[in-house]
C-alpha cells in the first residue's frame, strides 16, 4: 500500500498527519507527555487543560470504562499552567497545543497574559467546556459569557488560539455559537468535549460509577460518535473558512477518522480509545485510514475533506 500524504495545516503549524490526543488523555505529567512525544502517527501533542493553580481534581473513582465508551468526572486535575507553558517551550519532537481552562474569566485572562508574554509561538486552546468542576457551568453553553471572555482575550492576545467546545444539540445553538466565534480571529474550534452530565448506573450494585457530582459525568467514546460528527459538520457549515476544526469524539476506527474529515475536520483527536487500547492506537488508525483512502482512490486528506454528500 502506498503511503498517503496526510499532512495538515492548523494556524501557523504543519502537522505530519491528522491525529492528536484528546486533551486530558495521557497528557498530564512529564512522563505521559514524554510518551506522547515518542508515539508514532500522533502528529501533535495536546496538553491537559491547565489552570492558574495546580489542582488535584475530583475524588476517585473518576473514570469508568464502558463497553460503548467511558464516563469521566476528573475535575480538571493538572499541574498548573506554568508547568505546561514550560513544557510546550521545551518540546521539540512534535508540535504542541497548549490547552488552558479557567475557573473564572479573570483566571483565563491571567493565564493567557503569561502565554502572550512568553516565547511560546505555538497554538493555544481555550477550553470553554469542562463539564466536571462542581458549581462551574460550561462557559460555551452561555453565548453572552463566551462573547465577553473572547472580547477580553482579543484585547491583548495576538498568538494562535482556538476554543474547545461542548456538544450542541439544537441547530439554533449552532447558529448562535458560530455567530459569536465568527466575530473573533480564532484559529480553530475543537469539537466536541465530552457529552456532559451523563449518568451511568451499575444495576447490580444499584449505584453510580463515579464519585463527584452524584455520579454525573462526561461521556466519551463510541457512543458519542454521531454527536461529534454532527457538531463537526454543523460548525463547518457555519464557521468562517479560516477557522479550522479539530474533530473529537467517538473515534475507534480509521473509518471514524475518515468520517470526521468527511464532515469537515482538519484534524482528529482520540480520547477514550487511547485508554482502552494504548498509544499503539495511532498506528492502527493511520493504517486503517490509509487503507480506506487507497480503496477509494484518495491521495490526500483534502481530496475528501468536507465532501459529505446529502441525500
Ligand atoms: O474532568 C475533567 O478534567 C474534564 N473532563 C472532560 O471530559 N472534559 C474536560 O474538559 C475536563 C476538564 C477540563
Amino acid at each position: 500500500m502506498t503511503k498517503k500524504n496526510l499532512t495538515t495545516q492548523l494556524a501557523n503549524v504543519t502537522f505530519d498527519g491528522p491525529l492528536l490526543n484528546a486533551s486530558g488523555i495521557h497528557c498530564q505529567t512529564s512522563a505521559e507527555l514524554a510518551d506522547l512525544a515518542k508515539t508514532s502517527n500522533l502528529a501533535g501533542i495536546v496538553t491537559k487543560s491547565a489552570t492558574l493553580f495546580p489542582r488535584k481534581g475530583n475524588e476517585n473513582p473518576r473514570y469508568h470504562d464502558l463497553p460503548y465508551g467511558s464516563i469521566n468526572s476528573m475535575g480538571l486535575p493538572n499541574l498548573g499552567y506554568p508547568f505546561y507553558l514550560d513544557y510546550v517551550q521545551q518540546e521539540k519532537a512534535k508540535p504542541t497545543i497548549l490547552s488552558v481552562a479557567g475557573l473564572s474569566a479573570d483566571d483565563v485572562i491571567e493565564v493567557l497574559s503569561d502565554i502572550q508574554d512568553s516565547k511560546y509561538q505555538g497554538i493555544t486552546e481555550l477550553n470553554l467546556s469542562c463539564p466536571n468542576v462542581p458549581g462551574k457551568p460550561q462557559t460555551a453553553y452561555d453565548f453572552v459569557a463566551t462573547r465577553k471572555v473572547l472580547e477580553r482575550v482579543f484585547e491583548f492576545f495576538t498568538k494562535p488560539i482556538g476554543v474547545k467546545l461542548p456538544p450542541y444539540f439544537d441547530l439554533v445553538h449552532f447558529d448562535q455559537i458560530a455567530a459569536v466565534l465568527n466575530d473573533f480571529p480564532i484559529t480553530h474550534v475543537n469539537t466536541v468535549n465530552s457529552v456532559g452530565n451523563g449518568l451511568v448506573v451499575d444495576v447490580a450494585k444499584e449505584q453510580v460509577v463515579t464519585k463527584a457530582k452524584g455520579g454525573f459525568g462526561g461521556l466519551g467514546g463510541a457512543m458519542i460518535l454521531p454527536t461529534a460528527l454532527a457538531n463537526v459538520r454543523a460548525l463547518r457549515q457555519r464557521l468562517n473558512d479560516n477557522i479550522a476544526i479539530i474533530g473529537t469524539g467517538g473515534v475507534t476506527t480509521g473509518a471514524d477518522v475518515f468520517a470526521h474529515i468527511l464532515c469537515g475536520a482538519d484534524m482528529v483527536s482520540v480520547g477514550t480509545q487511547v485508554i482502552k487500547e494504548g498509544l499503539g492506537v495511532y498506528d492502527r488508525l493511520t493504517q486503517e485510514l490509509e487503507a480506506l483512502m487507497t480503496e477509494k482512490g484518495y491521495e490526500r486528506l483534502a481530496d475528501f475533506r468536507g465532501q459529505l454528500r446529502e441525500l
